[in-house]
């Protein structure tokens, strides 16, 4: 399929092909998990964590489950992607804001600012905190952007209309049995409003609630978003990932999104771990020049692991399913 990839060109993407004989749309590294918590201070757990080029490597915010078991975020350097160095101590942010805890940090470029978004502890209770680095060593804590309960706030990586856009998870204090992606705009990072409700569960392993993942991904074709959703077994909650795909300019309309999932829990770093059976995908690092995508994904509450796919091959599959 002919399409276009909207972003710069990166070479070195941490990559390997798909194996011989899979004709799986997405694949494993065959190194995972790229990231465990050994080695690093109080670490109990090392997962949904967000990475993003950085000059000619790479730099991310981790979510660190601590050996008391709070949620914390740590900065993490890499030059290859793969092999990654992770800060023992936490982030201290400036800015004076209230952070109680912080999981599930997704990072987007937008002009020369890391604008970090997470789940953040807020008088006890989840929202979308929101932070600023240039050099993830000083990180600016801004306003929340929500009223509790919220999670899963992902930037859009420019303005659309001439404001900032970010998808959300509205949810409730616990584990949420229910769950839409909503969307809302913003003129300065800090107001948010003009909510929409783009995309609600389905049926299968999206049947419970869904939420986004990576930052999304500008095309010549639309947006396109990685997703976790999520299932109620009789033993607890499943996460696996899709795609969708939003129009450019109205990222509330669906162009197509999957019914079958991309990648559910399969190898035992997905199966076993602090919460069984779950692949959440936060972070993508995307090749313009070739459509190469790598995503990286929590795996089971505990380790980080690397998938990869190519752009023009999930658009294919998408637009098949319109
Ligand atoms: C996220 C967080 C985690 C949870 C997970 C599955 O939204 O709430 O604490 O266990 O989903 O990775």
């Amino acid at each position: 399929m002919n399409c276009k990839i909207l972003t710069s060109a990166l070479p070195n993407i941490p990559w390997e092909e798909r194996p011989a004989g899979s004709s799986e749309l997405m694949w494993r590294y065959s190194g995972n998990p790229v990231i465990r918590p050994d080695g690093i201070r109080n670490a109990n757990s090392i997962f949904n964590s967000a990475v993003v080029p950085f000059g000619d490597a790479y730099a991310g915010v981790f979510r660190v489950d601590d050996t008391c078991r709070i949620q914390r975020l740590h900065a993490g350097f890499s030059a290859d992607g793969v092999h990654w160095k992770i800060e023992d101590d936490p982030i201290v942010f400036e800015g004076g804001q209230v952070f109680e805890y912080g999981y599930d940090p997704r990072v987007c470029r937008i002009g020369d600012d890391y604008w970090v978004t997470w789940c953040n502890g807020f008088h006890g209770q989840p929202t979308i905190g929101i932070a600023v680095t240039r050099d993830f060593k000083t990180f600016t804590q801004k306003e929340n952007a929500f009223l509790p309960f919220n999670r899963n706030g992902v930037l859009f990586p420019r303005k659309i209309n001439g404001k900032y856009a970010m998808f959300s998870r509205p949810s409730d204090p616990g584990h949420t049995p229910f769950g839409d992606i909503y969307l809302s705009f913003s003129p300065d990072m800090v107001h948010w409003g003009e909510h929409k409700l783009v995309m609600s569960p389905t049926r299968g392993w999206q049947a419970l609630k869904i939420g986004a993942g990576p930052i999304p991904i500008e095309t010549d074709r639309g947006w396109l978003l990685f997703y976790h959703g999520v299932l109620l077994s009789c033993n607890g909650y499943v996460y696996s990932m899709g795609a969708a795909l939003f129009d450019l300019e109205e990222p509330w309309k669906v162009i197509a999104r999957t019914d079958a999932y991309l990648m559910a829990p399969k190898m035992d770093y997905e199966r076993v771990g602090d919460v069984p059976n779950v692949v959440f995908p936060c972070a993508a690092l995307v090749d313009g020049a070739t459509g190469r995508i790598a995503v990286y994904y929590g795996a089971a509450d505990t380790v980080t692991g690397l998938a990869f796919c190519r752009a023009e091959e999930i658009l294919a599959h998408l637009l098949k399913q319109k």
